[in-house]
C-alpha cells in the first residue's frame, strides 16, 4: 500500500516541478556510500528477550558489580551470523552495567563493559555476513535500551548509509546529484531487507519528504512512471538504479507444511547474479522484478503447530549457486519459488580413505531445502536466539552399523 501511495505522490511532485525529470539509465556512479552514525534520525528499533538464564556456552571472565544478571542474544547481520551476547547487570536503584560480547568469541571480558549510565548504551558493533567460510564485517553503532519491565532489550542501528545518485532533467538541465539515505528498518546492520527503506531527496531541497521521497527497499522502484532496478549488496556499500526494460513476477511460497501448521513469521531473501538483493515478508507476495535470474539466499520461518510455543527455522545459502539452481524470470512471466519443499539430507565425510577398526570416522550431516539452503537453526521458542533450545532440536543422531546391521557407534551433532 505504501508503494502505491508513494507513486501517486511522486506523480504530483513531478507535475509540479514542470519538467520531465528522469534518472540516468545506468547509475553506477563513483559515489562512495558511507555509514553515518548520526542521531539526526531516530533509529528504527526491534526488541529481543532478556533471560535470567546464562547461555550455556558463555564464558564470563568479567567480575560483575551487581546482584543479578539478564542475558540477550543478538544476531546482528545475516541470518547465520554469530550471536552477540548482551549482559545487563543490575546494580540496584535503577543503575545497570551493560556488557556486550562485541568480538563474538562467547566470552564476556572485563573490557567489554559498555561506558555509560542508566538504561541506555551505544555500542560499536560490526554487522556480520557469513558466506561459506568467509566472514565479512562492517562497522556500525547500535543503540541498546533496557525495556521498562527489564525483560526486553530494545535494539536499533544508529544513523544511516549516505551517498548520491544522479537525477537528470530531460529539458537538458543536466544530471544533478541527489542525496540518498538508507535506513536499517529491522536493526540488523544490513540495508537491503524488506523492512529497510531508502530516501531520495528528489527535489534537492535538503528536506526528506516522507510522502514522496521515501521508498520501501524493493527490487523495483517506480519513479516518474518508469521502473528502475535497485542494485545493492546487503551491507549497503553500493546502490545503483538501472532502468528496466521488462519485468516479471516472482513469488516465494511454502507448500510442504502439514495442514495444521500455521506460519506466523516469514522472511525470504532473494538475490540475482548481478548484485540485486531484496526480501519478502509475505508468503506468495507477487514481487515485480526485472527480467533475469534469481535464487533464494535465506528463509526465516516461525511456525505454530498448535502446541503453544512456536517452532523457529532459519535456512541460508552456504555455497555458491549452481547454474541449474537459478530460476529465470522472463517478460510478464510469473515464477514461483518454493521456500522449503522436500528436504534433502546428505552425509559428507571428512576423509574418503577406507577406514579401519579403531579409526575415527568424521561425518558432516547436512540438511538442505529443495532449493539448496542449508539449515542454520531449528528450535522451539518465542524468538530465534536460544542456544539451549537450538542444541535440543537442531541436531542429528547418527548410528553406525555394519553390513549385518550390528550397531558399532552412535553420535549426535548439529548440521554443518
Ligand atoms: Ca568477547
Ligand atoms: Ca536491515
Ligand atoms: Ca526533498
Amino acid at each position: 500500500m505504501r508503494r502505491v501511495r508513494c507513486c501517486a505522490c511522486l506523480a504530483i511532485l513531478v507535475a509540479a516541478m514542470g519538467f520531465d525529470v528522469s534518472l540516468n539509465a545506468d547509475q553506477r556512479t563513483e559515489t562512495i556510500w558511507r555509514y553515518v552514525p548520526s542521531d539526526q534520525i531516530r533509529a528504527v528499533t526491534r526488541t529481543i528477550e532478556l533471560s535470567e538464564e546464562r547461555p550455556e556456552d558463555l564464558i564470563e571472565e568479567a567480575t560483575y558489580r551487581g546482584s543479578a544478571r539478564r542475558y540477550a542474544q543478538l544476531r546482528y547481520g545475516s541470518e547465520n551470523s554469530r550471536r552477540v551476547t548482551i549482559v545487563v547487570d543490575e546494580l540496584g536503584e535503577g543503575r545497570y552495567d551493560f556488557y556486550a560480547d562485541g568480538n563474538r568469541d562467547r566470552r564476556i571480558t572485563p573490557d567489554e563493559r559498555l561506558a555509560g549510565e542508566g538504561r541506555q548504551r551505544t555500542i560499536h558493533l560490526a554487522a556480520e555476513i557469513i558466506r561459506e567460510t568467509i566472514i565479512e564485517q562492517e562497522p556500525r553503532q547500535v543503540l541498546l535500551r533496557l525495556g521498562t519491565l527489564r525483560n526486553r532489550l530494545i535494539v536499533g542501528t544508529i544513523g544511516y548509509i549516505e551517498g548520491e545518485v544522479c537525477v537528470s532533467g530531460a529539458d537538458a538541465s543536466g544530471p544533478v546529484a541527489r542525496n540518498v539515505r538508507r535506513v536499517d528498518g529491522n536493526a540488523n546492520g544490513l540495508f537491503a531487507d524488506a523492512a529497510d527503506y531508502v530516501w531520495i531527496d528528489l527535489d534537492g531541497n535538503g528536506q526528506w519528504d516522507p510522502a514522496g521521497e521515501q521508498f520501501a527497499f524493493l527490487p523495483v522502484l517506480r519513479l516518474f512512471g518508469r521502473r528502475f532496478a535497485v542494485h545493492s549488496d546487503r551491507f549497503g556499500r553500493t546502490f545503483a538504479l538501472r532502468e528496466i526494460v521488462g519485468t516479471g513476477t516472482l513469488q516465494v511460497v511454502v507448500q510442504a507444511l502439514p495442514a495444521s501448521a500455521r506460519v506466523t513469521l516469514f522472511e525470504a531473501t532473494i538475490f540475482s547474479p548481478d548484485g540485486m538483493v531484496f526480501a519478502t515478508r509475505q508468503i506468495g507476495e507477487k514481487l515485480t522484478v526485472p527480467v533475469g535470474k534469481y535464487a533464494l539466499a535465506s528463509v526465516t520461518l516461525s511456525i505454530d503447530d498448535g502446541r503453544g510455543v512456536p517452532w523457529q527455522f532459519v535456512f541460508s545459502r552456504s555455497d555458491s549457486v549452481g547454474e541449474d539452481r537459478w530460476v529465470e524470470v522472463s517478460q510478464d512471466q510469473e515464477v514461483v519459488l518454493e521456500a522449503i519443499g522436500k528436504l534433502k539430507f546428505f552425509l559428507d565425510f571428512a576423509d574418503t580413505r577406507q577406514v579401519k577398526p579403531g579409526d575415527n570416522l568424521v561425518v558432516y550431516p547436512r540438511l538442505y531445502t529443495e532449493n539448496g539452503l542449508l539449515i542454520n537453526l531449528s528450535c522451539r521458542g518465542n524468538q530465534l536466539a536460544s542456544p539451549a533450545q537450538e542444541q535440543l532440536h537442531n541436531k542429528c543422531s547418527l548410528k553406525l552399523i555394519d553390513p549385518d546391521g550390528r550397531h558399532l557407534s552412535t553420535s549426535s551433532s548439529g548440521f554443518s
